[in-house]
């Protein structure tokens, strides 16, 4: 069965092709949610696309992710800029995250240049309109693929563990014994 991917989407994401076409586009969710289900295909992953209304559903379909998706991608909504909730509910799940933005949230409104979501994200892609989806698909397929690559600085972590349990493993001699 081919990796699946939860796709979520936040408030008012149903709205799009509807209004504010100069900042969101024309494509509507449901032309995303094709675009995805067709680059998932060629990628070898499934996805599994969704948008809510209601902060507490989405915590809960993420909440629910822990145990049967292998990666989130995430388009918050105006909640990336308020939820901690969300934020501590993808720190939890453990899993991969990227974040993603239709528009380019830097070149707006000042608050929306922070995001809670991003301290929880492997990677964030914004202002590239609805191909951000896919290029969020193409990432994760490759991080489920390649579980996380570690860093020369946790690598020598690791060798200093690993060297440590040498040396505490060595047989101390007992008091007044020789050991050559
Ligand atoms: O650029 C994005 O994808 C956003 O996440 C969209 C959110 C906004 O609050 C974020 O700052 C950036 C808003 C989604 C509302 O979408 C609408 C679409 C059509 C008409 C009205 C709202």
């Amino acid at each position: 069965m081919p990796s699946q991917v939860l796709v979520l989407n936040g408030p008012n994401l149903n709205l799009l092709g509807t209004r504010e076409p100069e900042i969101y586009g024309h494509e509507t969710l449901s032309d995303i949610a094709a675009l995805c289900e067709q680059a998932a295909a060629s990628l070898g992953i499934a996805v599994d696309f969704r948008q809510s209304n209601s902060e507490a559903e989405l915590v809960n379909w993420i909440q629910e992710a822990r145990t049967s998706r292998a990666g989130i991608i995430i388009n918050a909504g105006a909640l990336t800029h308020t939820s901690v909730a969300l934020l501590d509910a993808l720190n939890a799940s453990g899993l991969p995250v990227i974040e993603v933005h239709l528009s380019n949230i830097f070149r707006r409104e000042e608050f929306r240049r922070h995001s809670y979501i991003s301290l929880a994200a492997r990677g964030v892609i914004c202002g590239l309109g609805p191909q951000g989806y896919e290029l969020a698909l193409a990432a994760i397929a490759r991080l489920i693929a390649k579980p996380r690559k570690r860093t020369a600085s946790t690598q020598k972590a690791t060798n200093k563990k690993t060297t440590n349990k040498k040396t505490t493993n060595k047989k101390t001699p007992a008091k007044g014994k020789r050991t050559s």
